[in-house]
């Protein structure tokens, strides 16, 4: 089977079995008699290479178990031009020190990261992540996922991305300013319109993508699109704050329409209640579906009546508060605490469900639970929120799963649109640009599908989105030659 020759042959079925899932143990008692594929060299390697980064191993496993096929099918050129360990490693990571004082004239000093990942189709693309969480592993997860999500998009963006160990939450809007000032001061070095185009993530909105903005356009003297997610009143595209989550829904919407199923009338849990999950929710509601919960990471809220999502803007985007708020405004909401509980939004029985947080935010108990309610589907608009045991689970009992780099590629895909706008100077209506958006998210999906047909098993939409994402990145990788 490794020495399978035909590259356009698409492989049997047995290769991708194991798509997404499995742990390599199962060919650890193989090795001693056969040759280790190509595959498992390059997981062995990026595991021994990058100690201590889960997320990235996780990250890279999963895409490497949906390219098995792929790779297997020629693999001795593959292993030759050394593609999967170029593809693995970063072209340049940028670790800096990101010191600013705090309102009471301490200085504090964080960590700033920027991974460019690869840029075989188009300059660095992907947002910058602030959050306490974030070190080299996260940035590193995020960067290998932003390759194939961008590519997906059928858009010129490379993948890339950025942020720092800064937790934005009870900050000062001068301590935010500071921080995105002096965290600029280092990166602006680095990007550029037409090199790497950073733009929000977790913890970094509208408020910072304007600081920083203003900042590199003081020290570079150039008004540019080196950001996206901007203001509308500098260089922002309209509809670029709704895409994400809208585009979560639209390409939800075309896979339940595919499937035979309508959007229309089934209730969904969301989990998260920021940017993406705001604007899941909102066009959810849109499209008639009922969306009975939202989450942060302290609580989580059950709303049997249906989430208001003006109250929860107020809530989240103007006041910056916590999701009691919401409870203690909406008499229909049940407030949850996490903590206390031990509980989330995932034991509420639901059609649809809908992570929006963050990673690993949904395991394999969450799984059984869901399906133990009757879920139809599930699509991630978080990066990697579901575990790889849980993805596995769902797949195995035929749940709908839409892997976040198809089905969250609507924010990037709109972020390539206002890099766009910015360059011919113009600015699209929203309508225009929701229309595209909506294009962008049904062509990810059927090439999902088709990819998943062709290659793996009709319906896994996991290996689809990998395999179709990694087939326009290797084709320019090896058009352009050792680099
Ligand atoms: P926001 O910062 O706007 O919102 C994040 C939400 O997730 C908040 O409700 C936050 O709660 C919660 N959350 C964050 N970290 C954790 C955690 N460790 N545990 C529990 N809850 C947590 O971020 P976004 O909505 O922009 O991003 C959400 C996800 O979507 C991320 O995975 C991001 O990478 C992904 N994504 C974002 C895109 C975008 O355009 N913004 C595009 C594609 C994907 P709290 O406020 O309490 O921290
Ligand atoms: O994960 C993502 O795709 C994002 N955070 C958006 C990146 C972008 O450049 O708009």
């Amino acid at each position: 089977m490794a020495t399978k020759k035909a590259a356009t042959k698409p492989a049997a079925k047995k290769t991708t079995k194991t798509a997404a899932t499995k742990a390599p143990a199962t060919k650890k008692t193989a090795v001693k008699t056969a040759k280790k594929t190509y595959v498992d060299e390059v997981y062995e390697r990026v595991v021994a290479q990058n100690p201590a980064q889960p997320e990235f191993h996780q990250a890279v496993k999963e895409v490497l178990e949906s390219l098995r096929v792929v790779i297997e099918a020629d693999e001795e050129k593959f292993r030759r031009d050394g593609l999967l360990e170029r593809l693995t490693t970063p072209e340049r990571q940028l670790l800096f020190r990101v010191p600013w004082v705090d309102d009471k004239g301490q200085v504090q000093v964080n960590n700033g990261y920027r991974v460019q990942f690869n840029s075989a189709i188009g300059p660095y693309k992907g947002g910058l992540r602030l959050h306490p969480s974030v070190n080299l592993g996260i940035i590193k997860f995020l960067g290998f996922e932003q390759i194939f999500k961008n590519s997906l998009t059928g858009l010129p963006i490379g993948g890339g991305k950025g942020g720092s160990d800064f937790d934005p939450k009870g900050k000062s809007d001068r301590e935010v300013m500071a921080f995105c000032q002096s965290f600029i001061t280092e990166l602006y070095k680095y990007i550029g319109a037409d090199t790497d185009v950073p733009a929000g993530d977790i913890g970094t909105g509208a408020r910072e993508i304007g600081f920083m903005y203003g900042q590199y356009k003081r020290i570079r003297n150039v008004y540019e699109g080196v950001l996206t997610g901007k203001g509308l009143s500098y260089g922002g595209s309209l509809a670029r704050t709704e895409a994400t989550g809208y585009g979560l829904l639209y390409f939800t919407e075309e896979m339940l329409k595919t499937n035979g199923i309508a959007l229309a009338g089934k209730t969904c849990a969301v989990s998260g209640s920021g940017n993406v999950a705001i604007y899941a929710i909102q066009k959810a509601e849109q499209l008639g579906a009922k969306v009975v919960t939202c989450s942060d990471s302290t609580g989580w809220i059950y709303d049997p009546e249906g989430i208001d999502v003006a109250l929860l803007k107020e809530v989240k985007e103007v006041k910056r508060a916590r999701l009691t708020e919401y409870a203690a405004a909406r008499p229909s909401a049940q407030y949850h605490d996490k903590k206390t509980e031990g509980t989330n939004q995932w034991e509420i029985k639901v059609d649809v469900a809908l992570p929006c947080a963050t990673q690993n935010e949904l395991n394999l108990d969450d799984a059984k639970k869901l399906v133990a309610n009757g879920v139809i589907a599930v699509a991630e608009g978080a990066n990697m929120p579901t575990t790889l045991e849980a993805t596995k689970y769902f797949q195995d009992n035929g749940i709908i799963f839409a892997p976040g780099k198809a089905s969250n590629a609507g924010g990037v895909a709109t972020s390539a649109l206002e890099m766009s706008q910015n360059s011919e100077r113009l600015s699209w209506t929203f309508e225009e640009v929701d229309a595209k958006l909506k294009n962008i998210m049904v062509n990810i999906f059927h090439n999902a599908d088709e990819a998943a047909k062709k290659y793996a098993k009709p319906g896994d939409y996991v290996a689809g989105a990998n395999i179709a994402g990694f087939l326009k990145v290797v084709d320019a990788m090896q058009a352009q030659g050792i680099v």
